[in-house]
């Protein structure tokens, strides 16, 4: 279904389209072109959307040449691609992105301006697709970015989302979920290919069969199926001329499957039918951390992943010779949500190519590589055999086959251990049978990373132990980066002009060039610059905030943010108690209003729609902004700010004007976080735990501009084995049970004591992750930022240090270090 290839025969059609002319009135041209043709409108009769949508697709036509040119490269050399299979591409705006990549952000300024428009309204313009939750989804997207730059083939495959991550709003400061409509004004960076559909079965049972080669095979006889259309992104490396594609999978209904009902005269059901498919990738699961465990997810699931391996074959293994597809491609498995790729995949080699499993398990355990995104054991992902054996019978026999070899093979390694084989067993038995999703994607994985050292450490240590035992070469440490192109260079034009202005161009490309900025913290100039520029950029967060969300952000505060999903283990709450503990202790008189520095807090975070603990707390911290930003008393000296419905688009202004970055969660409860990353880069110093990559951020920072506090994961660990009560904890501080009396006496509920008792009563009695047993240290590193930020010099001192030290955090960085110890890839030419 590629379509027929045939011979053109007009000159024109035998060389690949070619960009249009890199100027301003080759843009403009471009621009009205598009505008008259595909919009259908005049330039003076045209809307926003019109003039937005236009724009995007100019910018599009200069990528498409070499996107065309750069996966006829791939086909014809047949480089290894990865292939990174993703449930989530958090992707936000593209438009800033693509005019960056293509250095057209000048001409387009200048054409746009001539034409009487201001570009910054039609980029305002621009939904982001928030197809992705948070951190893992956001890390896909830099990972993509990163590969394109580096020019190292490759292909994203995931989910197309027609509703991304909910859209939220706070009426009477509680979370609202409104749905993410990102595609109503058009999605003008998509490229639909209807004719690449790809068919995806579902259900049924399997049988026995001889076939005509005499050897007794199992196939499956699916119920039902559907289709898989796929879309495709450009993903344009920095002004490199490298494109790769990311192809996106939206289901529909099967022509056979509506047609037969609708034959049968029953139009309502076959409308039914219809919208049964296309609900598959109707919404994104607003879950983060926590696995959703439900059918419709695991049916996204293998939808998705049926489609890449289908896709993937048909496109690049042309000759049909599966046997060489491990030099042809590494999938990688971006936590366990693709995992259902590996019976996927020996199912189309052992059914559908008619290899023998031996030789098909070869193939397929140097196919894929497994990367783990949490330590969180409620985050493990597991589907009951119930479900598994009635959505895809055959790949739960062909899983329960990859067992039984896999424990012959323990009970060889350990006789006489048959614990050790239970424990290991792909298959769960309790609560319920079911398949333990990380330990199948562990045994099929050529590698099996974490995302930070420590995180890795743990792994090995603790959730894949016996597995790092018995397979110590398999295990291995990539830690996340972030994509310097967006998360600087578009959010921090001021910054990077004045990097570019020191250290001259290359440093985006080559990010440890950062460095070099060291000798200038000493540079009063170079820091009265850099002064100057986050200044600006608090600015124009201000004005942002104040027309996006009608607060205001007072002048000269010290900027303190958290901006992260909203979850227990990050611990928001500790946050809420400190700035309550302040505020509790100005209004009674035990600190002066002026002994404390003013602060701006601001927060910014979704919580799942079904976690109640994380909604309340959001509530509790609107209530407590509502009370603090309300008394007289504290008024010059402490502010909360709470914008809604946190995404890349405001963290893109948020991030750069920060002064504190909060990295608060208990130690080996993150397993890296990335804003960590894009808040150092951007010169923000850290409050943090000794977890995730605040460890590594920390030793490369120095000790000396980096608020350490809290326990340590060893010491979490002893003081859990021990017996943890948090209430002794309240009892013995004064100040913390200060904090905790005055939100349960309803101070922040208009009196209401039962609003927040939920929240009070857990963390008294229950508090899984330790707010109270850190809120200690915590408040008294708080004490020490202030009398630190006293010091402004020495403040912007530590500021620049951190951006000079963090040219690690690249994800070109990351991309080095997936390449080196697990893809062996190349880049192109
Ligand atoms: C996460 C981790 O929670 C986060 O620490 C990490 O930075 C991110 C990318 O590796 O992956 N895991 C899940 S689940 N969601 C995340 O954001």
């Amino acid at each position: 279904h590629v379509g027929p290839s045939f011979q053109p025969t007009h000159p024109l059609a035998l060389a690949p389209v070619t960009a249009p002319p890199h100027s301003v009135d080759g843009f403009v041209r471009e621009f009205l072109r598009e505008l008259n043709t595909s919009a259908g409108v005049t330039l003076s009769r045209s809307t926003v959307n019109d003039q937005y949508l236009s724009l995007a697709r100019t910018v599009r036509h200069y990528l498409s040449a070499r996107w065309l040119e750069n996966t006829r490269k791939i086909r014809d050399t047949k480089a290894k691609m990865v292939g990174y299979l993703s449930a989530e591409f958090l992707l936000g705006r593209q438009l800033g992105n693509a005019l960056l990549a293509t250095d057209l952000e000048e001409i387009a300024d200048k054409a746009l301006a001539s034409c009487g428009i201001d570009i910054a309204t039609l980029r305002a313009q621009e939904v982001e697709p928030g197809l992705g939750n948070g951190g893992l989804g956001r890390l896909a997207a830099c990972f993509i970015d990163s590969l394109a730059t580096m020019g190292v083939p490759c292909i994203g495959y995931g989910i197309r989302y027609e509703y991304g991550i909910f859209r939220q709003t706070f009426v009477d400061g509680q979370q609202v979920e409104q749905p993410d409509t990102w595609l109503t004004l058009g999605s003008p960076w998509e490229f639909p290919h209807p004719e690449h559909a790809v068919q995806v079965d579902f259900g049924g049972h399997t049988e026995k069969y001889t076939d005509t080669d005499g050897v007794e095979r199992s196939r499956w006889v699916p119920a039902w199926n559907v289709l898989g259309m796929p879309f495709n992104y450009m993903v344009p490396g920095y002004q490199n001329g490298q494109v790769n594609t990311l192809r996106l999978w939206s289901a529909q209904a099967t022509k056979a499957f509506d047609l037969s009902i609708f034959n049968s005269g029953d139009y309502a059901e076959a409308v039914r039918a219809q919208t049964f498919a296309e609900n598959i990738t109707k919404v994104l699961y607003p879950e983060d951390s926590t696995p959703q465990g439900k059918e419709l997810r695991l049916q996204q699931q293998y939808f998705f992943v049926a489609c890449s391996i289908r896709d993937f074959l048909d496109r690049f293994i042309l000759d049909g010779d599966v046997r060489s597809l491990p030099d042809r491609v590494i999938f990688q498995l971006n936590d366990t949500h693709p995992v259902i790729a590996v019976p996927e995949l020996m199912r189309v080699l052992v059914d559908i190519e008619k290899l023998e499993w031996e030789e098909a398990w070869e193939i397929t355990k140097k196919c894929f590589a497994y990367t783990c995104h949490t330590l969180l054991p409620e985050a493990l992902e597991v589907w009951s055999t119930e479900l598994l054996g009635r959505l895809l019978p055959r790949h739960l026999e062909i899983i329960y086959r990859i067992n039984d070899e896999f424990l012959a093979e323990v009970r060889a390694a350990f006789p006489n251990d048959e614990m050790r084989a239970r424990q290991m067993s792909i298959i769960a038995e309790y609560p319920e049978r079911a398949v333990r999703m990380a330990y199948l994607a562990t045994v099929a994985g050529s590698k099996v990373n974490g995302v930070a050292e420590l995180h890795s450490q743990l792994l090995r240590d603790k959730v894949l132990h016996d597995f790092s035992e018995y397979w110590p070469e398999k295990f291995t440490n990539v830690t996340n980066g972030v994509t310097p192109r967006r998360f600087l260079r578009l959010a921090n034009p001021g910054l990077s002009e004045l990097i570019t202005e020191t250290l001259g161009t290359g440093w985006l490309t080559d990010l440890e060039r950062l460095a070099e900025l060291e000798p200038y913290a000493e540079d009063a100039e170079f820091r009265a610059a850099f002064v100057r520029i986050k200044a600006a950029n608090k600015t124009r967060l201000r004005r942002l905030l104040e027309a996006r969300d009608e607060v205001a952000v007072p002048d000269g505060h010290l900027l303190d943010v958290m901006v992260k999903r909203l979850h227990e283990y990050k611990r928001q709450s500790l946050k809420l108690l400190h700035i309550v503990s302040l505020y509790e202790q100005i209004v009674t008189g035990k600190l002066s209003a002026d002994e404390v520095t003013p602060r701006t807090f601001v927060f910014g975070a979704k919580a799942a729609p079904g976690y109640r603990i994380a909604k309340e707390t959001i509530h509790l911290i609107n209530s407590v902004a509502a009370v603090v930003n309300r008394d007289p008393l504290v008024k010059d000296v402490l502010k909360v700010v709470f914008p809604s419905n946190y995404n890349v688009t405001l963290a893109e202004t948020l991030i750069p004007a920060a002064d504190l970055s909060e990295q608060i969660s208990l130690a080996g409860k993150e397993a890296s976080g990335t804003g960590n990353m894009k808040f150092a880069l951007n010169g923000a110093l850290t409050i943090g735990t000794d977890d995730g990559a605040n460890v590594e951020i920390r030793k490369l920072v120095g000790d000396d501009h980096f608020f350490l506090f809290g326990l340590s994961e060893p010491e979490v660990t002893d003081l859990q084995t021990a017996g943890y009560r948090s209430h002794e904890f309240y009892e013995s501080d004064p100040q913390l049970k200060a904090a905790l009396d005055l939100i349960a006496s309803g101070h922040f509920s208009g009196g209401d004591r039962g609003v927040f008792e939920p929240l009070v009563s857990n963390l008294l009695y229950d508090d899984r992750f330790m707010a109270l047993a850190d809120f200690r240290s915590y408040v008294d590193t708080q004490a020490k930022v202030d009398a630190y930020y006293a010091d402004q010099d020495a403040w912007a001192r530590s500021a620049v240090l951190n951006v000079a030290r963090s040219g690690y955090f690249s994800s070109d960085r990351s991309m080095r270090d997936y390449i080196d110890r697990i893809w062996h890839t190349r880049p192109l030419r």
